[in-house]
């Protein structure tokens, strides 16, 4: 602790001004940590019990059950951690550099992986930092209690960031800054010291609509509402089993997660790149081609998404998700033969029904091109009639 920081260890009770300076303390504490912003706001989200309430009766959620759970949590942070009367919301920043968003959405061939998912799990790297800056809080006033969450909890952490002033929740659901965009995860500290809130930022998207219109499976069914069950981060990420048929087509080549709501939005045409290491694009899962990735064995894919994100989903889904971008991407003989072998062997009947697709639409696309092949000799043949036979043409 610099000589220039007073320490209230020994106080109980801190005046206004103590209260004032300790919340600088945070905020330049939490910066000096690797957060880009941090903000404070009280425990109060009631205001989004109803719109909790409707997500929860329409069934948005589907398999992800938690969500249907513990809605009074969710609604009242301090019967999350007892004595809780401040949230400390904290981003950081994950755009890799070197994104390549257009050269792996534009190549058929090549595995979409959401930026978020290039490098190291985001829950580890934020939550051991929110605990370290805890403890430097702690370090500084001895009563403090704390608790640090990370998606891992029943917390409304869109709520919370727009109450603190972190940014405000987009058409789309996700908070965005004017400064930063939306290329940012959340985390919360949840204290129980009463310093000074902040105030909410105004609302920025006016009449833009660019993330309802541009979603491939109009998962955004109004504005700040998302029918998780159409969109390709639940349909990648969290759906276990067969993904329904109506939405295979637009997921394309997307094979964890998906960008594109953020990616038209106008706000993240100046997003800052992320400092931090940890969520620079692994080589392994950056920009591959689908099938070197559907050769991996179980052990390949436990290996090499070790630390990350995408090894939660398991073996199943990833073949699974890749099939579906083999099935997309354009007719090519060696996809085909893969598929055909994959199906040889296995004998899981979600994964066969996954290849089954995906070879018919192979197939399909082959037989497209060889009538479009057909149809340019055809047209040919006429022309060369027409030149060479002009009495008989
Ligand atoms: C479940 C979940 C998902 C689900 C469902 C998302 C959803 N919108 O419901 C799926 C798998 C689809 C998903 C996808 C993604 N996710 Co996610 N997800 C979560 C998680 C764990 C919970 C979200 C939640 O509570 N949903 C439940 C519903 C009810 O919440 P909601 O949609 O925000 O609904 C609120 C608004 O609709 C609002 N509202 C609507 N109408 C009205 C009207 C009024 C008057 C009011 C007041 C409010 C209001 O109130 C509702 C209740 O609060 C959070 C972490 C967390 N604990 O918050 C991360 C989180 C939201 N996800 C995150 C990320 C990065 C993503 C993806 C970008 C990943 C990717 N690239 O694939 C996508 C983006 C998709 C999208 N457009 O949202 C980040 C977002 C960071 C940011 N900048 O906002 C979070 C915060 C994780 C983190 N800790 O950083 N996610
Ligand atoms: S992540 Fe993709 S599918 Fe989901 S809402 Fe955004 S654009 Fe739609
Ligand atoms: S694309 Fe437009 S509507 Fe959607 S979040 Fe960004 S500014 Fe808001």
């Amino acid at each position: 602790m610099s000589s220039s920081e007073s320490n209230f260890a020994n106080s109980k009770v801190l005046t206004d001004s103590e209260l004032a300076s300790l919340a600088n303390h945070i905020k330049a504490w939490g910066m000096a940590l690797g957060f880009q912003q941090v903000g404070i706001c009280d425990i109060d989200v009631r205001h989004h019990d109803s719109a909790l309430r409707h997500y929860i009766e329409m069934a948005y959620q589907g398999q992800m059950d938690y969500l249907a759970r513990n809605t009074d949590k969710r609604l009242a942070p301090d019967s999350l951690h007892e004595n809780t009367c401040r949230i400390v919301s904290v981003r950081m920043n994950y755009l890799p550099p070197d994104a390549g968003f257009a050269k792996s959405l534009a190549n058929d061939k090549i595995a979409y992986v959401s930026r978020y998912a290039l490098g190291r799990d985001y829950h580890k790297v934020m939550r051991q930092r929110l605990k370290k800056l805890g403890e430097k809080i702690k370090d500084f006033c001895e009563h403090l209690d704390y608790r640090p969450f990370v998606d891992s909890a029943p917390v409304l952490e869109h709520a919370v960031a727009e109450k603190a002033g972190i940014g405000w929740t987009g058409k789309h659901t996700l908070t965005l800054n004017e400064e930063a965009g939306s290329w940012f995860f959340l985390g919360e500290l949840f204290i129980n010291i009463p310093v000074p809130i902040d105030e909410k930022v105004k609302e920025q998207c006016g009449s833009c609509n660019a993330c309802i219109s541009i979603c491939p499976t109009q998962a955004i069914v109004a504005p700040y509402k998302l029918d998780a069950r159409k969109c390709i981060s639940y349909l990648t990420i969290e759906h276990k089993g067969e993904i329904p048929l109506e939405f295979r087509q637009a997921i394309g080549n997307r094979i964890y997660g998906c960008d594109d709501c953020q990616l038209v939005c106008p706000w993240n045409r100046y997003a800052d790149i992320t400092e931090e290491k940890d969520f620079f694009a692994r080589e392994k899962l950056n920009q591959q081609d689908l099938l070197s990735l559907f050769a991996w064995t179980e052990e390949e894919f436990l290996t090499n998404t070790q630390g990350s994100p995408i090894r939660r989903i398991g073996f199943q889904s990833w073949q699974r998700n890749l099939s579906i971008g083999m099935g997309n991407a354009s007719f090519d003989s060696t996809i085909l033969n893969a598929l055909e072998k994959a199906l040889i062997d296995t004998n899981d009947p979600v994964l066969r029904s996954h290849f089954e697709w995906a070879i018919q639409a192979q197939l399909d696309k082959k037989d497209a091109q060889e009538k479009s092949i057909s149809s340019r000799q055809h047209q040919r043949l006429i022309r060369v009639i027409k030149k060479g036979l002009p009495r008989d043409a």
